[in-house]
């Protein structure tokens, strides 16, 4: 699914309820008085965070939320039911903006509901002008209407780190691994150079598909793409041990990074070697031998087929992105 962080909709909280004219009746007796209820009240407009970071994808066609309306008021002094609330949920960080009144929600924590709209007031029924003055009123009154802006949804996020690497190096399998991303596996799609997002505890990671492809001349790279590269703390450089030359590809991506931008190619670079069950051990230790050669620094071991080595890049990952 495509990555999505801007999303303009008109949304409704519920209108309330009317109030209701009734009587009270009883076979064989005499007039007993008003009984209409009161209108429920509409529902209110929420949002919450989440930490699926594609959720605004699943609204991309979506152009107006609504609350529940209250249900009118109802005879035997019955009143109506409340509308259901509405809750949308976004990704954290995201800004939720009221076009009308250009008020700001900034949407930075887990499951706590935000209050953006009210709904409206129920009416009054006919029972609730009953008075000794006014022992049969007529009156009641309608349902006030919800609040109802027009909003803007963005996707504030600047990724803490990317994975970059050859296609096939394991970057979008890690992602998944790591977060609740879903990530197209196996998908070399280099016309579509979207980074996948996903949310790694506070920390977005960043899986950017194909640095190869064109990158130096800057071809059809998008300016998510640019932004989220450029302005991403430290890369994971991931090299598939199935390489019989880590070194080699190694250089083909650190070439790439050069010639795409030098800043970029500046920042602090850490190895993860994947596919580590694809290797026996000595193969992997003469790999890693050669790589240790021309890098230096921390790297880490993984393979998605055993959660205990992503629980330990996990951890690794954490630790190094908190003390930065
Ligand atoms: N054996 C093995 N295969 C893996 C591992 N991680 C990913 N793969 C496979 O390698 C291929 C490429 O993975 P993908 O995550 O799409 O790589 P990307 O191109 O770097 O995003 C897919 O067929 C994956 O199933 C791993 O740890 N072990
Ligand atoms: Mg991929």
């Amino acid at each position: 699914m495509a990555f999505v962080d801007e999303l303009k909709v008109h949304i409704r909280a519920g209108n309330g309820g009317d109030g209701v004219v009734r009587w009270l009746h009883e076979k064989g007796k005499e007039f007993m008085g008003p009984a209409g209820g009161n209108g429920g009240k509409g529902g209110d407009v929420y949002v919450v965070g989440v930490s699926d970071l594609s959720k605004l994808a699943h609204y991309r066609h979506k152009k107006e939320f609504a609350a529940m309306r209250g249900d009118d008021g109802q005879s035997r002094s019955m009143h109506g039911k409340d509308g259901d609330d509405l809750i949308i949920e976004v990704p954290i960080g995201t800004l939720v903006t009221n076009l009308d009144n250009e008020k700001a929600f900034d949407i930075t924590t887990l499951g706590e509901p935000v209050l953006i709209l009210k709904g409206g007031r129920g009416g009054l029924g006919n029972e609730h002008f009953k008075a000794s003055t006014n022992v049969a009123p007529q009156e009641f009154t309608l349902g006030r209407e919800g609040e109802e802006a027009d909003f803007l949804i963005e996707l504030q996020l600047t990724a803490s780190a990317s994975f970059i690497g050859l296609p096939n190096a394991g970057k979008s399998s890690l992602l998944n691994a790591l977060t609740r991303a879903e990530a197209k596996v196996g998908d070399y799609q280099f016309t579509t150079l979207e980074p996948n997002l996903g949310a790694l505890y506070e920390f977005v990671l960043a899986d950017i598909p194909g640095l190869i492809a064109g990158a130096a001349d800057g071809k059809g790279l998008g300016i998510k793409f640019l932004r989220h590269i450029k302005r991403t703390k430290v890369l994971f450089h991931c090299i598939s041990l199935e390489n019989e030359d880590v070194v080699a590809t190694y250089n083909i991506i650190r070439n790439e990074l050069e010639a795409f931008d030098a800043e970029v190619a500046k920042k602090d670079e850490y190895i993860i070697f994947t596919k580590t069950d694809m290797v026996t051990p000595e193969v992997m230790e003469e790999r890693i031998a050669s790589l240790k050669q021309v890098h230096n620094g921390e790297f880490f071991k993984v393979t998605v087929y055993d959660d205990v080595s992503i629980k330990e890049l996990s951890e690794g990952i954490l630790k190094l992105l908190r003390n930065k």
